[in-house]
This record gives structure tokens, C-alpha cells and sequence, in this order.
């Protein structure tokens, strides 16, 4: 069912400054910056490597708001990582089938992510304790 890990989530205060860090640390490039409301997040995805069926990346997440999942997050836990995303190649089959097996989902349906692509939750309670993400990435363009 995972084909990959898309992306590791990064919750932090400040966008800039952890874009700055990583950029110079560890050489990393910013492949796209956006603003999502729906998920209440500020974030940047820094390429780590390319790949078949999508690439593969650290997810910069600063919170538009105290009372949002990662506001409330730094609030309880400080900066660090706040969850992991697997790259799957039909979220909405991924979702059923996970679903079915006692895991609750956070999404019903998919919602938008990032760079055009399909993602959905999963209860980090039932996951042992790890905030999970399943990633559909968009079509290929050719
Ligand atoms: N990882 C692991 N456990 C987490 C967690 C995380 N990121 N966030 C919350 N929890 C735990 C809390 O510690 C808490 O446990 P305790 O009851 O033992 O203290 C429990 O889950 C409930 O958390 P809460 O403080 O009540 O927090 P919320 O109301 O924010 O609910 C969650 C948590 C996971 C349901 C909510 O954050 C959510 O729906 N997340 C999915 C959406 C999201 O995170 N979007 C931002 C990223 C967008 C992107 O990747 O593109
Ligand atoms: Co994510």
C-alpha cells in the first residue's frame, strides 16, 4: 500500500528562520511554498530526493493560528516532528481499506495538499502514536 515516504512534517514557530537552517545545513533546495488554509498552515516543501511515482521531502509547517493542529501542537509539545507521510498510489482506496481494518480516519475524503496533491489523516492514536499522512501525487505532466 506505501510506496514511499512523501514527506516528514516539521511543525516550527518560524518558517523563514527553519528554511534558512535547512538550506544551510543540509544543502537543501525549496521546491514550493504555500498557504493552506483549510489545513491552517504556512509551509515550504525542501526536496530531498526525486523518485517514479513522486519525490520526496521535509515539510516546513508554520501554524496560521493558536487553534490549529499544529498551533495547538507547538503550544503542547514544542517545535519538532509532527507527523509522517507515505506516498500511496489511490488515497481514497488507501482510506477505505485502512479504514476498514479499525484505524480512524481523520478525512472521509481527500482534501488538497501540497503541489496539487491528495492527502488525508489518520488518528496518530491508533497509528502508535504517530500523526500519519497518506499523499496521492498529482498526475505526471508530460
Ligand atoms: N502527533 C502525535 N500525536 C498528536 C499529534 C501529532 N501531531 N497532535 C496531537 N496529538 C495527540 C495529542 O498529544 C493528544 O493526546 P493526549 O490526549 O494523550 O494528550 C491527542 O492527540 C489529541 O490532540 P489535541 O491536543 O486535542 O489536538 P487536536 O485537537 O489538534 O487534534 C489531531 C489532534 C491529530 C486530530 C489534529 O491535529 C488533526 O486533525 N490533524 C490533521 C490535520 C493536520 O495536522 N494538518 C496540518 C498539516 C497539513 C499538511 O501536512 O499538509
Ligand atoms: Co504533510
Amino acid at each position: 500500500m506505501f510506496m514511499r515516504i512523501d514527506h516528514v512534517g516539521i511543525a516550527c514557530h518560524d518558517l523563514e528562520e527553519k528554511i534558512a537552517f535547512f538550506e544551510r545545513t543540509f544543502e537543501l533546495t525549496v521546491v514550493a511554498r504555500e498557504v493552506n488554509e483549510e489545513q491552517g498552515v504556512k509551509e515550504a516543501m525542501l526536496r530531498i530526493a526525486d523518485g517514479e511515482g513522486g519525490g520526496s521531502y521535509i515539510q516546513l509547517l508554520e501554524p496560521l493560528g493558536p487553534d490549529t493542529p499544529v498551533g495547538r501542537f507547538l503550544a503542547k509539545r514544542g517545535e519538532g516532528v509532527h507527523h509522517v507521510a507515505f506516498g500511496v498510489p489511490d488515497v481514497e482506496a488507501a482510506l477505505g481499506e485502512i479504514g476498514g481494518r479499525g484505524v480512524r480516519l481523520l478525512d472521509e475524503k481527500p482534501r488538497h495538499g501540497s503541489m496539487g496533491s491528495s492527502i488525508a489523516f489518520l488518528h496518530p492514536k491508533d497509528v502508535g502514536g504517530m500523526l500519519t499522512e497518506l499523499v496521492q501525487a498529482p498526475p505526471r505532466r508530460l
